[in-house]
């Protein structure tokens, strides 16, 4: 098999730069027991990665509750957003998650871009909160896009920004969605979190430190990292 050259590292945003997942989850948990039920963690998995009124669907459905308004519907996001952002204020930069900034460097420093695809709309607000603007070539939120991931847009919109073929690209994500969307995308994907949450992805890691050996010093490609077979970014 060809290896395929490694240009450019894409990033996600939340539960993959900084720990912003479990913010997200305790809001929605909260809008949960305020509704009257329960919203446990397994079941906020699938909203990870997901946008805010998607995600407010599958919360509504876990619940039960159907027939609200458009308008109900938008009250009750907005509360969410507005709870998780309260969250957020206690953010800072030693919230950016271990190994990250280290990867970073090493990717800079070997010349590689670097980019964020997140669905979320808040994504410029952490950025300032934890200070890594200034080693991203490129970022791509919730506020520039129209479909949500799984949809590849978000992934092929920071490519197209950083100038380059999405088979040169490595993109990180710790959803479901967001590996499904990097997949259709035609890009390499490496899961960070749970194995068997991610098992679409071509690797998988739980932490950027564990990453950083195998992956930067010997700046390695898709066969090494053990995806062999009828991979769709052969060429
Ligand atoms: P907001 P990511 C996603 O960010 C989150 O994983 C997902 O839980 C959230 O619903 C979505 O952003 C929208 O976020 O409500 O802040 O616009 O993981 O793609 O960086
Ligand atoms: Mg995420």
């Amino acid at each position: 098999m060809q290896v395929k050259p490694f240009e450019a590292a894409i990033f996600d945003l939340d539960g993959v730069i900084v720990d912003t997942a479990k913010f997200h989850y305790q809001a929605w948990k909260r809008l949960a027991e305020e509704l009257g039920f329960a919203f446990s963690e397994k079941e906020n998995e699938q909203l990870k990665g997901v946008s805010r009124m998607e995600s407010l669907d599958l919360l509504l459905r876990a619940g039960g509750i159907t027939n609200l308004t458009a308008k109900r519907k938008e009250t009750l996001a907005s509360r969410k957003n507005e709870w998780y952002k309260e969250y957020l204020t206690t953010l800072t930069p030693a919230d950016v998650l271990p190994g990250v900034r280290s990867f970073l460097h090493h990717l800079r420093s070997s010349g590689i871009k670097t980019a964020i695809a997140s669905a979320s709309k808040n994504a410029p607000l952490i950025l300032d909160k934890v200070n890594i603007g200034s080693w991203l070539d490129v970022v791509v939120d919730g506020n520039s896009i129209v479909k949500a991931k799984p949809d590849p847009e978000v992934f092929l919109q920071a490519a197209r920004l950083l100038g380059v073929a999405p088979f040169v690209c490595y993109v990180f994500e710790d959803a479901a969605a967001g590996v499904e969307g990097a997949i259709r995308a035609g890009m390499r994907v490496v899961g960070v979190g749970e194995e068997q949450l991610l098992a679409r992805a071509h690797l998988t890691v739980t932490s950027f430190e564990q990453l950083e050996p195998v992956f930067l010093l010997s700046r390695i490609g898709v066969s090494d990292l053990g995806v062999t077979g009828d991979s769709p970014y052969e060429q």
